[in-house]
């Protein structure tokens, strides 16, 4: 985790701009270099010197950021700012001394180092040091008033619920109007730090404009080895790719919430209430399997009841997670990685139960902070931290520049291509299971998996819709909460199960938004993963529909992942997405190849259950 520091862009892409900057100071009239034009040592020595500086602020800043997040006080609050603050001011001024070497030619490696160093924040910040300060301090404040969000029904103290409570409830309940409680009492937490985000947006902003980006959004698009505006265009491209599915999906979900909870609360052809998906931000939907459930598909068990039949406690279960890694040929994790990491939400004491893996030092010390609950859900969730911290180990011998994902996107994918190895067979060779369920079963496997991932790409994509919207300014405060449901509406088809007004601020319901943490990766990461499960079954020589591959134990498979990851940040992503695949673009195809038995069932039963929906071109 490393919210303060983000990395990576195509040297291509910001050398233009710069030198189109500095070309008036950096070179003589005459063409020839200034008598003092830096060199190529000088240039070495500066970054040599830069990365063992952030190198030493970043720990620092790992350790203040653990520290309030597993346990939020005013003063873990104070200290992680203050590490914050100096991170940002050192990136800050480096890059701005950076200046200085853009006319020198360099070696590929250095200069894209100079074009990373530049891209290395997140949350950029003002120069002028009371403004930094007031940001670092709005940036703490606002995860740990998300961390500690509470709602007390009826006003009575004593009978808060916090997230983790009403997770559980949302997911279960099929009461309408307890589910509409539940998530309008969460939605509580964020209007206090309505304006506080504000505040935070017009800071950050002055920040990436002192920097040299027209706004935060824009320096968040061009940390993708491409110029920004084809970022979003490339983003398009992969969501009308997927559209169709999701569109499946999306009718006949709807159908059977409709027919479950009838007319008065499920309009048959109008938007979805967001309250009835089973997950507190409508953004994945396979608690709710049981209502949509095929009656002739069921895979003849449920892994939530084998772990818990099995009484499978916290460590356990990331010890199945860290025994499949290993299974490829990775390594143990280090037993500082058991020592240090949080699996169980305290009892007397405040924390971000948010799910994160951190690299606290670069090198060994990585751990997992995870309130973790013994069901399916989280089981996925642990596989897909680990796929951070093997991550973060495989990279870890790199200079720090290029110590992070090829994309952001790559990142978040890693995990979840393990997870889609979790497959029925895998189970069985766990001892889960008895016996592999035979094909009648693979609807409902399918089903119950796109209610995961595919319910999850509008939502995926349209959270940074609206924050490159607001960094713009072309959403401004007074409309944040209509800007964000016209996009929940525009993309994933629901509505908000209650009137809303700009005194809500439903987007920083949000942890991404609270924590200023991108999104877009995790879009990007929902058709990868799905990319790399495609080529490692590929290479695996799996016969068979890809939703029954498992690369459990395969070692060559593990070794070319393991390739791929160790290349970490070094070279443009494209590259390393050819390491592992042998393709060059990122390409939903895969994900469409997956659920494509699945696509061809919701299609036919939703002729009968939608027809209308079926032939309108927007089903909602
Ligand atoms: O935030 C996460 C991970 C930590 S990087 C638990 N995810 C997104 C979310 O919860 O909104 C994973 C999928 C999407
Ligand atoms: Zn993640």
């Amino acid at each position: 985790m490393r919210l303060f520091r983000r990395l990576l862009v195509p040297a291509l892409v910001l050398l233009p701009m710069l030198s189109m900057l500095l070309l008036s100071c950096a070179t003589q009239p005459n063409g020839d270099a200034p008598a003092s034009a830096p060199t190529q040592a000088e240039a070495e020595k500066f970054m040599a010197d830069a990365e063992a500086r952030l190198k030493d602020l970043g720990l620092r800043a790992q350790r203040a950021g653990w520290v309030q997040s597993t346990f939020i006080t005013d003063d873990t609050e104070a200290l992680n700012a203050d590490a914050n603050k100096d991170y940002i001011a050192a990136v800050t001024e480096l890059a701005e001394k950076a200046r200085r070497f853009d006319q020198l030619q360099k070696p590929e490696a250095l200069a894209r180092k100079f074009a990373l160093l530049k891209l290395a924040l997140v949350l950029p910040a003002p120069a002028d040091p009371a403004e930094r300060d007031e940001l670092t301090k709005i940036a703490a404040s606002m995860e740990g008033d998300y961390g500690k969000g509470k709602w007390c029904p009826d006003g009575e103290q004593g009978k808060c619920l916090t997230l983790d409570d009403m997770e559980p409830i949302l997911a279960k309940s099929r009461d309408p109007e307890e589910l509409k409680r539940i998530w309008t009492g969460w939605h509580t937490v964020s209007p206090p730090y309505r304006q506080r985000y504000a505040r935070f947006v017009e800071l950050s902003n002055k920040g990436a404009k002192e920097m040299g980006f027209k706004d935060v959004g824009a320096m968040w698009r061009s940390n993708f080895d491409m110029p920004p505006d084809e970022f979003a265009a490339e983003m398009e491209r992969l969501w009308q790719q997927v559209r169709p599915l999701y569109n499946s999906l999306y009718i006949y979900t709807r159908a059977k919430l409709n027919q479950k909870y009838g007319d008065a609360v499920v309009p048959k052809n109008g938007l979805i209430p967001a309250h009835l998906l089973g997950n507190m931000w409508s953004q994945e939907w396979e608690n709710i399997y049981d209502v949509l459930a095929p009656p002739a598909a069921d895979p003849g068990y449920d892994l939530t009841e084998i772990l818990k039949r099995r009484n499978t406690d916290p460590k356990q279960l990331v010890r199945y997670g860290e025994g499949f890694f290993t299974s490829l040929g990775f390594e143990p994790l280090p037993p500082t990685f058991w020592e240090r990491s949080l699996f169980v939400k305290p009892a007397d004491h405040e924390v971000v139960c948010h799910a994160s893996a951190w690299d606290i030092d670069a090198q060994k010390d990585v751990r997992l902070k995870m309130c973790i609950q013994i069901n399916d859900v989280d089981f996925q969730t642990v596989h897909h931290e680990l796929g951070h911290n093997y991550y973060q180990m495989a990279y870890a011998p790199q200079p720090y520049l290029f110590q992070d994902s090829a994309n952001e996107g790559f990142h978040e994918a890693i995990g979840d291509t393990i997870a889609l190895s979790v497959t029925p067979e895998y189970l069985k060779q766990l001892g889960f299971i008895d016996r592999v369920p035979d094909e009648s079963a693979d609807v409902g496997l399918l089903l119950k998996s796109a209610l995961a991932k595919v319910s999850f790409l509008p939502f995926g994509y349209l959270v940074d819709q609206w924050r490159w919207k607001v960094f713009s300014g072309e959403v401004g405060p007074g409309d944040y909460n209509k800007a964000w449901w016209d996009l929940r509406a525009k993309y994933q088809g629901i509505a908000p199960p209650a009137a809303r007004s700009e005194q809500d601020f439903d987007a920083g319901a949000k942890y991404h938004v609270a924590a200023n943490t991108p999104y877009a990766r995790y879009f990007l990461a929902a058709i990868l993963q799905f990319q790399f499960h495609r080529a490692m079954c590929r290479q695996a020589n799996f016969q068979g529909p890809l939703h029954r591959c498992s690369v459990y134990n395969n070692k060559e498979v593990g070794a070319r992942l393991k390739k791929m990851l160790e290349m970490g940040r070094s070279r443009p992503w494209p590259e390393a997405l050819k390491e592992l695949t042998g393709e060059d673009r990122m390409d939903a195809t895969a994900i469409i190849d997956y659920y494509a038995p699945l696509k061809a069932w919701l299609d036919e039963q939703n002729k009968q259950l939608a027809p209308e929906a079926v032939a309108a071109a927007n089903p909602w």
